[in-house]
């Protein structure tokens, strides 16, 4: 059994990306099921076959310990740990041999606190990975692509597991192959980032870009649409050969 935690920031795509995920592996005959872990979403691209809103009841939060929304997403999203042994007899009972997971909303709730941390960990499974998804609407400026890239390293240090960055909604987005570069030459983010920065912020961007990219899994970024499905075949081309590889997905 290979799981993916499917992460990334809020409206980033991980719930279009769960729903692409899952048929393309049910289209190729593959026995594969989604997970939800997003206590607090209302509609969903897909029917979850393990679902923790089954488990963790928000409204009922908010009225047993008066709650706001937002704490109450705190709270359910602390709970989600409590559930694994539930969540994992759930999943086991379809033997499947692909797990997509989708994450909550808000990447602060599951990967900055405990639980998403806790479940990667103990899941059981042959093999684990954390794709994080960029928004490459959000990223279309060297600046604010470093940033994702700083959230995403922050991310896979939390997480413990091997992590692919997916560069999402490539079908919307005006400068997508560009990005795709700059993740790939330090000197093409450079001469990106040269046309607003100078001086002292063109060093400091360009120091923490390549310190990124020497000491963490920066090698590639890959760009997919969750919509027209682009760059599947490379993305999932990658996830099998990871889950074939056997105990861990590799580390880059
Ligand atoms: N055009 C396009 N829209 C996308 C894509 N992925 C997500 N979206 C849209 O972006 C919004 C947020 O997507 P969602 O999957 O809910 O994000 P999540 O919060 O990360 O789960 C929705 O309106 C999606 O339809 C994509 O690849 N292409
Ligand atoms: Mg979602």
């Amino acid at each position: 059994m290979n799981v993916v935690f499917v992460t990334g920031t809020a409206g980033a795509g991980k719930s279009l990306l769960t729903a692409s995920l899952i048929s393309w592996y049910h289209e190729k005959s593959q026995n594969a099921i989604t997970v939800n872990l997003d206590p607090g979403v209302l509609a969903l691209p897909y029917e979850p076959d393990v679902d923790v809103r089954t488990m963790i009841d928000l409204q009922e939060l908010m009225s047993k310990y008066s709650l706001g929304p937002n704490g109450a997403l705190v709270f359910a999203s602390d709970l989600i740990a409590s559930k694994l042994p539930e969540i994992q007899d759930e999943i086991e009972s379809s033997n499947p041999d692909f797990v997509v997971v989708d994450t909550p909303g808000q990447i602060e709730l599951f990967a900055f606190r405990e639980s998403g941390p806790f479940v990667a960990k103990s899941m059981r499974a042959d093999s684990k990975a954390v794709l994080f998804l960029i928004d490459s609407l959000v990223a279309s400026t060297p600046t604010s692509f470093l940033s994702l890239l700083l959230l995403s390293t922050s991310v896979q240090l939390r997480m413990g597991l091997p992590l692919l960055q997916v560069l999402s909604k490539t079908d919307i987005a005006q400068n997508a192959k560009e990005i795709v570069g700059w993740s790939r030459e330090a000197s093409k983010f450079e001469r990106s980032l040269s046309e607003t920065k100078s001086g002292d912020a063109y060093t400091f961007y360009s120091q923490i870009f390549r310190a990124i990219r020497k000491t963490t899994i920066l090698t590639d970024v890959y760009p997919v649409s969750g919509y027209t499905r682009d760059g599947f075949i490379a993305l999932v081309g990658e996830l099998s050969r990871i889950a074939k590889g056997g105990e861990e997905f590799e580390e880059h």
